[in-house]
């Protein structure tokens, strides 16, 4: 398994049931009126809903706790009690639940849309079911059954939808940090990134997911520097982001030696959809750089991009090509830009 494994728990509890009721009729001029007592209502369940524009565990780390309502007590003249509603928790598709002490499977959601993982408690029955010949005016009614509480584990693979290549220093995890609130280290030497990093960027109510991995020098495929090993961890990516630094006097071939570096890894990975973003714009070579490099692809389809961290103006357009590249439409709720998510996913390399 490669990825990014993201997964927290929850407590959820089903409704209980409501009570029957003890009642008897009162009509004028009939004084011992029959058992009238009505039926509790049923509690409502605790359902697991599917959600395809969901990439994250996030909103369930800020909202640990779902319990799902209580069935209400029936009432007289045999009137039920109303059904507890349901709690909805809303996860990302591929969420697998999990007992959270064993961490064994309790469910893979795969597939599914609705699931119903708890069942609310049973409405107890009213007094008016218990008549009898023998017993004709019954003074109890069933209680309800109780809803059931319990943690439960919640995993998900995430996939990053873009996978930042570059050399060491370009700028990858300065740029991860500027679009989502992942905390990267960012250092002025090389190889300050150790393990792959992922980011959520969120846009028209959309999660993008950003993957900064280590960076990648000439000879990597032959196991220089850290090696191309993380590469697999953006091998299944919609779409690469290859940032270059514009200030670095290799700037015009970066984008060559890094692409050969992927190719020697997987043809298909170094075939992906890709745009260069040409960062440290703030730095003196590179507004001449970004010029070239832009001269030198766009006619092949290549968007080129400037970037400085000093720009804030820069990040839109690189936001829309991520969200672009990721193959996201843009939905009719425009919630506008809100870069910043919770996200705590962890890496865990499982190779
Ligand atoms: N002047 C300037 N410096 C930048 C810019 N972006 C990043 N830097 C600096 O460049 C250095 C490297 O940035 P990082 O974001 O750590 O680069 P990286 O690509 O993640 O580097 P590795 O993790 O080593 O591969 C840091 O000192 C940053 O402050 C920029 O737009 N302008
Ligand atoms: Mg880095």
């Amino acid at each position: 398994m490669f990825g990014f494994s993201d997964e927290t728990y929850i407590d959820v509890r089903s409704g209980n049931g409501g009570s029957g009721a003890v009642s008897f009729r009162r009509e004028k001029f009939v004084p011992n009126g029959g058992p009238d007592g009505g039926d509790g209502g049923k509690g409502g369940d605790v359902v697991f809903v599917v959600r395809d524009n969901l990439r994250t565990l996030g909103h369930l780390k800020m909202t640990r706790s779902y319990k799902a309502e209580n069935g209400r007590p029936g009432e007289g003249a045999r009137c039920f009690g109303r059904n507890g509603r349901d709690v909805e928790i809303p996860v990302p598709p591929g969420t697998v639940l999990k007992d959270p002490e064993t961490g064994d499977v309790i469910k893979d959601l795969t597939g599914e849309t609705r699931y119903v993982f708890l069942k609310g408690g049973k409405g107890g029955l009213g007094n008016w079911h218990f008549r009898s010949s023998v017993r004709q005016a019954p003074k109890y009614a069933q209680k309800g059954q109780e809803g059931v509480s319990m943690r439960v584990g919640v995993e998900l693979l995430v996939i990053a939808d873009i996978g930042f290549v570059g050399f060491p220093n370009a700028g990858k995890s300065s740029l991860l940090n500027l679009l989502t609130n992942a905390r990267s280290k960012v250092a002025g030497y090389p190889f300050t990134t150790k393990i792959p990093q992922l980011g959520v960027m969120r846009m028209y109510d959309e999660d993008v997911v950003l993957a900064d991995i280590p960076g990648i020098i000439e000879g990597a495929s032959k196991g220089l520097g850290m090696g191309i090993k993380f590469l697999r961890h953006i091998s299944r990516t919609k779409g690469l982001a290859y940032l270059v630094d514009g200030s670095d006097e290799r700037a015009l071939e970066s984008f060559d030696i890094l692409k050969g570096e992927l190719e020697a890894f997987s043809k298909e990975l170094s075939e992906k959809e890709s745009i260069i973003i040409v960062t440290k714009m703030d730095e003196e070579n590179s507004p001449v750089s970004y010029e070239k490099i832009k001269e030198k692809y766009e006619p092949s389809g290549i968007p080129v991009l400037p970037l400085s961290i000093y720009d804030d103006e820069l990040l839109e357009p690189i936001k829309k090509e991520f969200f672009r590249l990721a193959g996201k439409e843009k939905g009719s709720g425009d919630g506008g830009f809100t870069s910043k998510v919770d996200n705590d996913a962890y890496y865990r390399d499982e190779a």
